[in-house]
Order: C-alpha cells, then sequence, then structure tokens
C-alpha cells in the first residue's frame, strides 16, 4: 500500500490543481466485482478470452458466442454496484475547480456513482450499433443462448455500443479526451494496465503540456516507470484517502 507520505503529497498536488483528469480502466471496478481484462480467471473470462472477443472478427466468425459473452456480461454489471473507489472520485469532481473524468469502462458505474460528464473512451455496454449503417440504439433486450440482435434498419447483425478492437474512438470523443489530458495540471490514471492505445497515450499527452502523472494501480504498469508519482493499492483504498487529503486542505485554506 502506498506511504501516507506520498498520499499526503499528490493530495497536496489536487488540491492546488485548476484542472484535474482522471483516466479510468478497468481495475477501478475489481472491487464493485467485475473481473478486469488481462487478470480474468473467473466465469466467461476463464474459458474465453477476453482479447479474442472484443473484436470485429469475433463477431463476423461466431456471432452467438460474442453476444453471449456479452450479454452475461449486462447481466453481471447490472447486478454489482459502485464501490468506494468510484464514490471518491465523483465526490473529487466536487472538491477542484475544474475536473474531467475519461473513463475506459463500459460499465456504467462511475455514473450510478454520481459522476456527471463521464467521457466514455471505449462507449458504453448498454447501447447497441449496427457494423452496417451505424445506427446507435439503446440495449435490445436479450440473454445468453438468444440469437444475435440485428438491425431493423439494414438487416446487418448489431455488436454491443463498445469500441472493439480495430474500431476507431469517435473523433468527438478522442478531442475530449485529448483536451482533458492537455489542459489539466494532475493527471490520474487508475486500474488501468496502460497497455491499451490510443487511451495510454492521454499520459504522454498530459506529461507533454506539463501535468503531473499520478498512477494508482495494484501492479506495475508500463507507466510507472515514467509517472511522478506511483500510489500501489486498490483504488478503493487510495482514492478515498486522497479525497480526504484534498478535503482536509480545503478546510484549511477556507
Ligand atoms: C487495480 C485494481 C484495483 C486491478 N485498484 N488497480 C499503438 C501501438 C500498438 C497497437 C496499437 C497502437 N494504437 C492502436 C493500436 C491497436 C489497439 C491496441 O492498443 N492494442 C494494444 C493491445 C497494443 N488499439 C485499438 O485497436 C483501438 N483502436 C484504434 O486505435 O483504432 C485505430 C487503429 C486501429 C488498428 C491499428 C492502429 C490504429 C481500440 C481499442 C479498443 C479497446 N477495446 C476494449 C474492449 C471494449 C469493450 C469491452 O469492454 O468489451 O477496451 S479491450 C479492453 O482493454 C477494454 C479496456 O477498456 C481496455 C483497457 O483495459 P484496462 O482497463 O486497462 O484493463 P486491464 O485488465 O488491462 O488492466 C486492469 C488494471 O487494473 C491492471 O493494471 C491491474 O493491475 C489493475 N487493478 N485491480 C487499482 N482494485
Ligand atoms: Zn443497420
Amino acid at each position: 500500500m502506498a506511504d501516507s507520505r506520498t498520499i499526503e503529497a499528490v493530495g497536496d498536488a489536487l488540491a492546488k490543481a485548476k484542472h484535474v483528469a482522471v483516466l479510468t480502466g478497468a481495475g477501478v471496478s475489481a472491487e464493485s466485482g467485475v473481473p478486469t481484462f488481462r487478470d480474468a480467471q473467473t466465469g466467461l473470462w476463464a474459458k474465453y478470452d477476453p482479447m479474442q472477443l472484443a473484436t470485429p472478427e469475433a463477431f463476423q466468425r461466431d456471432a452467438q458466442t460474442a453476444w453471449d459473452w456479452y450479454r452475461w456480461r449486462r447481466g453481471l454489471v447490472t447486478a454489482v454496484a459502485p464501490n468506494a473507489g468510484h464514490d471518491a472520485i465523483a465526490a473529487l469532481a466536487g472538491s477542484v475547480p475544474r475536473f474531467s473524468l475519461v473513463t475506459q469502462n463500459v460499465d456504467g458505474l462511475h455514473q450510478r456513482a454520481g459522476s456527471v460528464d463521464v467521457i466514455e473512451f471505449h462507449g458504453n455496454l448498454f447501447e447497441d450499433k449496427c457494423a452496417g449503417c451505424e445506427v446507435r440504439l439503446p440495449a435490445a433486450p436479450g440473454e445468453q443462448g438468444d440469437p444475435p440482435p440485428r438491425c431493423d434498419l439494414c438487416g446487418e447483425v448489431m455488436t454491443p455500443g463498445v469500441v472493439l478492437f480495430g474500431e476507431e474512438i469517435p473523433a468527438s470523443v478522442l478531442e475530449q479526451s485529448q483536451l482533458a489530458a492537455t489542459g489539466c495540471d494532475v493527471f490520474l490514471v487508475v486500474g488501468t494496465s496502460s497497455w491499451v492505445y490510443p487511451a495510454a497515450g492521454l499520459a504522454d499527452a498530459a506529461r507533454g503540456f506539463g501535468a503531473t502523472i499520478v498512477e494508482v494501480n495494484t501492479e506495475q504498469t508500463p507507466l510507472s516507470e515514467t509517472a511522478d508519482y506511483v500510489l500501489r493499492g486498490p483504488s478503493g483504498d487510495i482514492m478515498p484517502a486522497l479525497l480526504g487529503v484534498v478535503q482536509r486542505l480545503a478546510k484549511v485554506t477556507a
């Protein structure tokens, strides 16, 4: 677990910042019971390789298997609740002058914790999108074993409203995320392996514009070597600790 001196130093940087930006990944939802992508050993994650299913090819090859996995995930995410990490991130937004939240997660747990204006970098699990005409709709009801949904407009098989490997990040989402990264004083990278681009490149962009880079993660990642601060531990412990420092310092200066 990160030592209290480093927590204090990062809390101080956050309290002094005019604009804090946060990038989150699957680790933030792990304590809610949502398996991460690369450590996953449970349920369908153990049976199938998530990195093989989160591709357009998986839907072309075997849409039934891909849809069974995504529908199982929809059920799993619906049944869990945001954790202390999500809550602290939502509260941090109200404790600094300007705040941006970019999440790679598609589970909606930040919004359920009260975060607003969340930039969903990899889309939303609870939408469907058509690979043919690109229409996006709220997720059609369906369970594992049901046939894959088809588009009412063009007849193509739908995919979930998420960004699969090899698909582009929507231009407006990329632009908003880059604006957040390049305009902030502190860039917090929480619970992501920092493997998947272009999301992983946002920390480089933030550093290039002079932001202090902070990583919160239980494990070493490629970002750990270059981050200004590394807070090793679960986001459900570290984020409330950081929030506590920010709120205490705000009272001192009030
Ligand atoms: C905790 C914790 C706790 C645990 N507390 N921490 C440049 C170089 C090389 C390749 C590329 C490149 N640019 C683009 C690419 C190709 C590709 C890519 O990046 N590949 C890499 C694997 C190398 N990128 C793309 O294809 C992207 N599209 C694109 O760039 O289009 C243009 C283009 C295409 C092709 C070639 C070139 C350009 C799209 C990427 C879409 C990613 N989609 C997914 C699935 C979304 C839908 C779904 O949910 O099913 O997004 S894949 C998956 O990975 C998901 C995640 O959002 C994403 C990131 O994962 P994340 O969140 O980091 O999770 P994990 O599991 O990896 O890590 C969890 C972390 O938490 C770990 O570090 C733990 O230690 C930690 N942790 N518990 C704190 N309690
Ligand atoms: Zn269509």
